[in-house]
């Protein structure tokens, strides 16, 4: 932590609110604006803006290039969360600012999150629950689910978080394919590659995404290769909602050409299609991946090291490449 006395002159503006105590914590140190609550976003930037030296966001409220451009003195900018894709860092990084997410610290929740949905899709486990609550129990036996140890999982995209589910998908006696831009060299030998997601999709019962969002990797898995899933596949997704083309799910859900999916993740958050609602072979999360209290806090914890150790001593501990 920093001398509050020599940040307290320093303007920060945070574009949306992040938890409570971390908005609390950040406001007690340093000039925080809060531009969600303004009610004239551009009379409080031509307000504001000139003496903006930080902006504190997230990977859900981002920082567009109209934003970065306003603030002739931005420095850096510090995101809770991996990933990074509503920043525009190519526009950071003409002006020279420097862009901090927080890597590392969500692996775990987030790859047990993908689990979690692996085994209530195939199992039915919110159905079941729903079966349960709902008193239909005595009326009928709910029924058979998919069995889940043994099965193929094959990840799109095997970084920090894709590295986590393959190895809980190994605990289950699964075999571990993945697809990426090229070969990891330090994977693991006995992790097939593909270079093709519709050919990993072939081969896995289950395709977990874990994959940057962004511009790059939108609609990747498109109606082909959930074709190529299959009608006993399901799609896991706890990377972001831009991957997936939403109405090729859909439809492929509607027409059996896969067998379930589990999301944590959706194109136009919080909106989510009344159609995957409506399905009874979907399991659907409010993008709680990294939701525990002790990630959230070790999230918090690195967001402010990287703007303490920035303006400190002009060091960011998890700058973005
Ligand atoms: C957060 C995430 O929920 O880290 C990410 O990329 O999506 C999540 O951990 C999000 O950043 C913000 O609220």
């Amino acid at each position: 932590m920093t001398d509050t006395a020599s940040t307290r002159d320093i303007d920060l503006l945070m574009v949306g609110p992040l938890a409570p105590a971390l908005i609390d914590d950040i406001g007690s140190r340093y000039r925080l604006h809060r531009l969600w609550e303004a009610a004239d976003r551009a009379a409080f930037l031509r307000r504001h803006g000139a003496a903006i030296r930080g902006i504190v966001t997230s990977g859900r409220f981002g920082a567009d290039r109209a934003l970065i451009e306003s603030l002739p003195k931005l420095e850096v900018i510090n995101s809770f969360g991996v990933g990074y894709d509503p920043i525009d860092v190519d526009a950071a990084r003409e002006r020279n600012v420097v862009v901090t997410n927080t890597p590392g610290v969500l692996d775990e929740c987030v790859a047990d999150t993908a689990l979690a949905l692996m085994l209530a899709v195939p199992r039915r486990i919110a159905e079941a629950d729903r079966y349960v609550r709902e008193g239909r129990w005595p009326e009928a036996s709910f029924g058979l689910g998919r069995k889940v140890t043994g099965k193929r999982c094959g990840i799109v995209g095997l970084g920090n978080i894709g590295r986590q589910i393959a190895a809980r998908a190994e605990a289950f006696a699964m075999p571990v394919a993945y697809c990426n831009r090229s070969p990891r060299p330090d994977a693991p030998d006995r992790y097939r590659y593909y270079a093709d997601p519709a050919e990993l999709a072939a081969n896995s019962d289950f395709l977990v995404l874990a994959l940057p969002g962004g511009a790059h990797t939108r609609h990747l898995v498109d109606a082909r290769v959930l074709k190529a899933l299959g009608s006993q596949g399901y799609l896991i997704n706890v990377a972001r909602g831009t991957v997936v083309d939403e109405q090729a799910l859909v439809s492929a859900l509607q027409h059996g050409e896969i067998a379930g999916a589990g999301l944590d993740v959706f194109e136009h958050e919080p909106q989510v299609p009344q159609a995957l609602i409506d399905s009874d072979r979907t399991v659907l999360l409010p993008h709680i991946g990294s939701g525990t209290a002790e990630t959230r806090d070790a999230m918090g914890d690195l967001l402010l090291a990287n703007l303490d150790g920035w303006f400190s001593s002009r060091t960011a501990r998890t700058a973005v490449a």
